[in-house]
């Protein structure tokens, strides 16, 4: 009997919630590589982005409601600036492949360089600097969650992302992509 209530309630409350998918937790570690058609983690400047580099990313839901990103990168270029940003589809062959940034509010102008939409708290930014043995370890929490809609990757780029109205959200050119499936 008492297992049939907890039953009853488990499936009301999945019921309950079932219009809003909950938030999961999203995982992947791989290796940047080349492109092909089943890679996890793809360079597209292996000069900057070296093939073997390894990657992780750890997307977990808070119970506070919101969202915390965490980038964990091994074998970069030492002492450097890199952008990243979460960002909307895919990992593909072209570095454009991959999409805008994920924005919770998105911004009705696209590309969004508004820094009313393209900042730190509307979409999840990644930035890192690596140590001298090309090593770097970020993490960003923002106040929402991945739930009707969803993004697919985390691109790296040339440079720490701009602020400023007009380039805001922007970090030069993308030097690699990983999928991760948020
Ligand atoms: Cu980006």
């Amino acid at each position: 009997m008492k297992t049939l209530v907890v039953a009853v309630a488990a499936a009301l409350l999945f019921t309950g919630t079932a219009h809003a998918e909950p938030a999961k937790v999203a995982h992947t570690s791989a290796k940047f590589e080349n492109y092909w058609a089943a890679a996890k983690a793809v360079t597209h400047d292996a000069a900057k982005v070296p093939v073997g580099a390894k990657v992780t990313v750890v997307g977990v839901p808070t119970v506070s409601g919101g969202t915390t990103v965490l980038l964990v990168l091994k074998g970069l270029l030492p002492n450097r600036a890199y952008g990243a940003h979460v960002h909307v589809k895919k990992c593909g062959a072209l570095p454009a492949d991959s999409g805008p940034h994920f924005q919770n509010v998105p911004d009705p102008v696209q590309p969004s360089v508004d820094p009313a939409y393209a900042n730190a708290r509307n979409e999840i930014w990644l930035d890192v600097h690596t140590d001298d043995r090309g090593f770097a370890l970020t993490e960003s929490t923002v106040d929402w969650q991945f739930t009707e809609r969803h993004a697919q990757s985390v691109v790296l780029h040339n440079e720490h992302t701009h602020t400023r109205p007009g380039e805001a959200g922007t970090a030069g050119p993308r030097l690699a992509c990983v999928n991760v499936d948020f």
